[in-house]
């Protein structure tokens, strides 16, 4: 018998694909290794948000022509420098590069490769992501680390949500009507992967910007 609330039970928008243990083991520790050349020389930063002048509890860099960045004047923006040291960002991870290619079909490049590390209590709350000029390619996601608590709801923010466990090594495509859905990560299970050094969890976004 279906429940109830059948009618109104969450569904994924069109477009959302997960890809559990899409790196297998050997890939993770190979793009770690590659992320951690990344933070070397672009390490990461607490940003600042717009309104509130709250810092961010994740910590951030980016890899790739533009970087998202954010701080209490400028607001959520895409730079082409590090905001610290001046230096363009390195290049996208080989890794990453290959997860895109194989994901996405036509899509050109990635702009902008996004990461994001979670050590402690770090979290993000819910957000659709509009900073780019281009909504027409997918974003797509990839975990490292320990295991996370994602949220996923609708193109508005009153819809319901849904959470999922991700887990390292696991890709989201985030292509058609879901690129614009609310997500974040409600929060990360220490402890549960060895794989981050130091710790913790890390998220890569690949990205169309221009
Ligand atoms: C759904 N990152 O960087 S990844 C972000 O795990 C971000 O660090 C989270 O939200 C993280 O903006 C979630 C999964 C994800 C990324 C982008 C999306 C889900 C998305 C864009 C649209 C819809
Ligand atoms: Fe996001």
């Amino acid at each position: 018998m279906p429940r109830a609330d059948s009618d109104t039970a969450f569904a994924p928008l069109p477009g959302f694909r997960l890809l559990p243990g899409f790196l297998d083991a050997a890939q993770q520790r190979e793009l770690m290794a590659q992320v951690q050349a990344v933070l070397e020389d672009a390490p990461p930063y607490h940003a600042t948000m717009p309104k509130s002048g709250q810092k961010m509890s994740v910590a951030m860099s980016n890899a790739g022509a533009l970087g998202w960045y954010t701080d209490k004047d400028g607001g959520y923006r895409y730079v082409a420098q590090h905001p610290k040291t001046g230096r363009p960002w390195p290049a996208i991870p080989g890794i990453a590069r290959d997860v895109w290619r194989a994901v996405t079909s036509d899509a050109p490049a990635p702009e902008a490769c996004l990461i994001n590390l979670y050590r402690g209590a770090a979290k993000m709350g819910l957000h659709q992501d509009r900073d780019e000029a281009d909504f027409a390619a997918p974003v797509v996601s990839i975990s490292l680390g320990d295991e996370a608590m994602f949220r996923l709801g609708g193109t508005s923010r009153k819809e319901s949500t849904r959470s999922f466990k991700l887990s390292s090594g696991d890709v989201l495509v985030l292509g058609g009507a879901a690129r614009l859905a609310f997500h974040g990560i409600d929060r990360v299970l220490p402890g549960t992967s060895r794989l981050v050094p130091g710790g913790g969890r890390i998220n890569l976004t690949l990205r169309r910007v221009t």
